[in-house]
Formats: C-alpha cells, sequence, structure tokens
C-alpha cells in the first residue's frame, strides 16, 4: 500500500482516514475523491461520482494508484428511505470499484457492518461465520458486497480485504444517516445542553467504537501477511457494547448534570433490533492481530474534551 485512492472521502470515516494515511504514506500518494469537493486538502482531490465507472478508472490510473479504499455508500437509515438508490450507489459503486481494481490489479479495502447480520443471526457473542439473513436494503447490499470481494478474490486473485465496522463514533466529521449517529449526537448535545433525547431506546446494545481505534484496524488489515489471513472480507471487529443508558452513565462521570430522555424512532429502532448485541472479535484478532485503545469511558473523556474544543 504506496498509493492509494479513497471513494467517499469526506465522509465519516473517509475524513479522518486520508489524515491518516497521508501521515503515513505521504500527501501526495493518498488520491482524496468525493462527488463534490468540500474543504481544501493538502494532497490530491477528484471529484468522482463511483457510479461513473470511467472515471473511477481514469482517476486510478491517472495517479497510478495500487490500492483502492471504496467508502463511498448510502447507510442503513437513508438506504431504508430509499432503497433502490442505495442499491445503485452501494452495489453500483462497489461493482466498478473492484472492477477497476481488478483491471489495475488493485489492493482493495471496502468495509462491511454490523448492519449485514439479521434477526436470525445469534444476538450475543455473534461468531464470524454465522446466519446472515439481514431484513434491510443496508444489511443486502453489505452481505452482497461482502460476497463479492470474496469472489473477487477467489476467481480473480485480487487482494481484497475488509471489516464488519460496528457503530462509529468521531468528532471530525458528523455521520449521515446511520442507526448508530445517536452515539455521536449525545456527544455534542451533552456539551451543548447537558441533555439528549434518544431516537434508539432504552436497552438496546450495539458494537461501537471510537474512530481512532478504527482507523488503525483498517491500516493493520491491509499491511498484513496475506498468508496469515484465512479470512479476507468482513472481520467481525468492536471495542464496546453499548445501549443509550450506557453512554448516558459514562458521560455522567464527566458532566454529573447530564440526562437522557427517549424519543424512540420505529424505523430506526426496528434496524437496531434486527442487529446484534455484540459481536465476537475473535477471528480478527489471532488473523491479524486486531486490538483496540478506547473502552467507553476512555473514548467519552476525549470526544468531550474534542466537542468542547470545537
Ligand atoms: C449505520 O448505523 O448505518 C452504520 C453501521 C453500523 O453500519 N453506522
Amino acid at each position: 500500500m504506496k498509493k492509494i485512492l479513497v471513494t467517499g472521502a469526506f465522509g465519516q470515516i473517509g475524513s479522518e482516514l486520508v489524515t491518516k494515511l497521508s501521515g503515513l504514506y505521504g500527501s501526495s500518494n493518498v488520491i482524496a475523491t468525493d462527488i463534490k469537493e468540500k474543504n481544501q486538502l493538502d494532497g490530491p482531490f477528484e471529484i468522482i461520482d463511483v457510479t461513473d465507472k470511467q472515471r473511477l478508472h481514469d482517476v486510478a490510473k491517472k495517479y497510478e494508484v495500487d490500492t483502492i479504499m471504496h467508502l463511498a455508500a448510502l447507510l442503513s437509515a437513508t438506504a431504508e428511505k430509499d432503497p433502490m438508490k442505495a442499491w445503485n450507489i452501494n452495489m453500483g459503486g462497489l461493482v466498478n470499484a473492484l472492477e477497476v481494481a481488478r483491471e489495475l490489479d488493485l489492493q482493495f479495502f471496502t468495509p462491511s457492518s454490523i448492519g449485514s447480520f439479521g434477526p436470525s443471526t445469534p444476538k450475543d457473542n455473534t461468531p464470524q461465520d454465522t446466519l446472515q439473513r439481514p431484513t434491510t436494503m443496508y444489511g443486502v447490499n453489505k452481505v452482497a458486497g461482502e460476497l463479492l470481494c470474496d469472489y473477487y478474490h477467489e476467481r480473480f486473485g485480487l487482494d481484497t480485504r475488509g471489516v464488519r465496522f460496528p457503530g462509529l463514533i468521531s468528532y471530525e466529521t458528523l455521520p449521515g444517516g446511520g442507526t448508530t449517529d445517536y452515539a455521536v449526537e449525545i456527544y455534542y448535545e451533552a456539551v451543548k445542553n447537558k441533555a439528549y433525547t434518544s431516537f434508539i431506546g432504552e436497552g438496546t446494545k450495539m458494537d461501537m467504537m471510537y474512530m481512532p481505534d478504527a482507523l488503525n484496524a483498517i491500516v493493520d488489515l491491509m499491511e498484513a501477511e496475506p498468508s496469515e489471513l484465512e479470512h479476507r472480507n468482513a472481520f467481525n471487529i468492536t471495542a464496546f457494547s453499548a445501549a443509550p443508558e450506557d453512554f448516558a452513565a459514562s458521560i455522567q462521570k464527566f458532566i454529573p448534570e447530564f440526562e437522557l430522555s427517549y424519543d424512540v424512532d420505529p424505523n430506526r429502532q426496528a434496524i437496531a433490533e434486527s442487529w446484534p448485541n455484540q459481536i465476537d472479535p475473535t477471528v480478527a484478532e489471532n488473523e491479524w492481530g486486531f486490538k483496540t485503545n478506547y473502552d467507553l469511558d476512555k473514548m467519552t473523556k476525549d470526544m468531550l474534551e474534542k466537542v468542547k474544543d470545537k
């Protein structure tokens, strides 16, 4: 991994991943791309609509990249509002990016999600290889994507890799349209108003992770020796499992007056309830040394400081 093209570079993961990769490999070696320009970057930027395969191919070729990190996608709640748009962007974009990687022989990363699981998946300690019958368009896209990436590896020998991300918490760029977004909003509201009304119900546990751990996971997996990898795509990874009241209890350690209330959104609640409570990351730990540095309280401390600074 020396010259990397990132799609969806201004999204929640992309905006921090580009900075991380620029620090590791040099900003001229990270080609940030997105559907429109937003911030001024140190390194190169190109506009790419991932449904336009020729454009993706031309940019990858122009910069002679050796890796594509394909992040452009609609998140779960947005995908559910417009399933056909999600299909076109999530599946169409992924197939285009995989095809460009095949044509130019590039290493490939794309994230899957805890959203690839469904109500019939074992809810606790969810194994790496288990029943996946998601009931959302996002989940259908993610399972299909996992299989497609495996297929490109088996059939064409492409070096495809990926993880199943839990809800990601970060302060740089807000997520948009996800079911786990409440876990980011709660910190902003805690700092602004010392109160938050959660759209996810009490007792609804989901896997979560702080962004620095997520970025390390991407780099560690991409740098892992191929011979160490028995699985390739869709490694279960998580830092901790938490419900809204767990975030509130953690925030109250730093802001004792903080208050949590609920106004549950039935659509996002239904999605959350179809996902596991806590997945098992043992296979990622064993195959490429996955580890995390942040538990809930350590993350809360850092998030509150960073959001206050903003
Ligand atoms: C979402 O909530 O849609 C994402 C995810 C867990 O994939 N954050």
